[in-house]
Parts: C-alpha cells; sequence; structure tokens
C-alpha cells in the first residue's frame, strides 16, 4: 500500500493523487503540510511526497514514474519509446517550464502578499515565451499528448488552471486564452476521479484558508 503525504489544496500532490485514481492503484492519503513535513521522506520539505513498503520518494514527476513502473495497469506511459518522450517532454514542460515559472506570481495572485514589479515583467516574459512553445507541442486531440490520457495529463489538468488564474489576477489576461485550455479542462472536470481531486481540493482549500487566518 502507498501513503501520498501532503494536501489536497497543492497541484502537485493532485497530479500524483489523479495518476493514482486513474491507475487504480492502492493508496491511502496523509495530511502533511508546508512546516510540518517528514524531514527524511522530503529534504527541501516540499509536498507531496509517497511513502512505499522500501522507504519514501518525493517530487512528483518521479512518483509518477515509479508508480508506473509498480502497477502498470492502466498506462500513462505509452510501450513505443518515442510516443513515450514525447510525453515525458510535455509533462517536463508543464512543470519546469510553465508551472514553477507561473509559481513567481501566487503570493500575489493566491495569497494575499505582493510580487514587485520586476519580478512581473520578467515572469510575463518568460510565460509568453514559454506558452508559445508549449503550444507547439500540446496535442489537445482530446488529451494534452494526444488521444489517450497519460501523464502529461496529471500535470495539465492540475497545473493549467492555475497558470490561467494566476495570469488572469495579476496581469488581467489569461495567458493560455490562445490555447483551448478551458475545453481541455471541462473535458477533463467530467472524469470522476478528477471530480474527486476537485471536491477534496476545495475542502482543503477552505482548510488551508481557516488556518491562514488563524495564524495572522
Ligand atoms: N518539484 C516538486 C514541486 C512540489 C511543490 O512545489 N510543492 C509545493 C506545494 S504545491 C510546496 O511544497 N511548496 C513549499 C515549498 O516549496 O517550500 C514536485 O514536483 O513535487
Amino acid at each position: 500500500m502507498l501513503t501520498l503525504c501532503g494536501f489536497s489544496a497543492s497541484n502537485y500532490y493532485n497530479k500524483v493523487k489523479f495518476a493514482l485514481l486513474e491507475k487504480g492503484a492502492p493508496f491511502e492519503e496523509e495530511l502533511a503540510w508546508v512546516g510540518a513535513t517528514d524531514a527524511q521522506a522530503s529534504p527541501l520539505g516540499k509536498v507531496p511526497y509517497l511513502k512505499t513498503a522500501d522507504g519514501a520518494v518525493c517530487e512528483s514527476a518521479v512518483m509518477l514514474e515509479y508508480i508506473e513502473q509498480k502497477y502498470p495497469q492502466n498506462p500513462l506511459v505509452p510501450a513505443d519509446p518515442f510516443a513515450a518522450a514525447k510525453v515525458r517532454e510535455l509533462a517536463l514542460f508543464l512543470d519546469l517550464h510553465l508551472e514553477l515559472v507561473a509559481r513567481n506570481l501566487y503570493p500575489e495572485a493566491f495569497f494575499g502578499g505582493k510580487v514587485s514589479d520586476s519580478v512581473k515583467e520578467k515572469t510575463a516574459a518568460q510565460l509568453e515565451k514559454n506558452v508559445a512553445a508549449f503550444a507547439k507541442l500540446a496535442k489537445f486531440s482530446p488529451f494534452v499528448a494526444g488521444d489517450s490520457l497519460t501523464l502529461a495529463d496529471c500535470s495539465a489538468v492540475t497545473h493549467l488552471p492555475l497558470i490561467s488564474g494566476a495570469t488572469k489576477l495579476v496581469y488581467g489576461k489569461d495567458f493560455l486564452a490562445e490555447l483551448p485550455a478551458r475545453e481541455y479542462l471541462k473535458m477533463m472536470g467530467e472524469r470522476p476521479h478528477m471530480q474527486k481531486v476537485n471536491a477534496d481540493r476545495k475542502a482543503n482549500m477552505e482548510l488551508m484558508m481557516s488556518r491562514m487566518k488563524a495564524k495572522s
């Protein structure tokens, strides 16, 4: 049995949770807020991390590969090496070149903080370039990497709403507006496992906000 540790408001946590649900892999969840993580399991103090019978693993992309190898059913990576590489390329683009860049905006977009004008300018320039590059790779036909659900969808479905939301809130413009992201997210939102992820996310978000209020 696997234990997914973290909290349901986290997009990286949900990326792994969605993969586990879609694969039908047995797992349980353990609530771990940032600041209260297991230092051995996650040396950077980030969530999620995964406890397994053999030890713990951090970094969501690595967790997805581990889950794929351990539970080959309902594959999220194509058998063909090149097709698999294209899926991983897209997943990495989403994590590294889109989400990690948009993350600079989250303090102001979602947490009542402030982001400096220079960070906003730099982030806008990087995002414009990276979204255009992502648009060349993404298929949205109907899944992000083609005609089947892959691990790239686990990143896309959890990160794209944050990238749209953060850019809308900070710049007054959705940087994903040129992509069929809304239609894609609607389609993905109809999947029962995504509905479960979203319901848990909303409930946990309320809990997180009340914890933040209590602290301030
Ligand atoms: N590269 C990491 C990113 C995980 C991440 O940034 N998680 C956030 C929550 S969504 C976090 O733990 N932030 C706290 C921190 O960075 O200290 C992964 O893919 O697992």
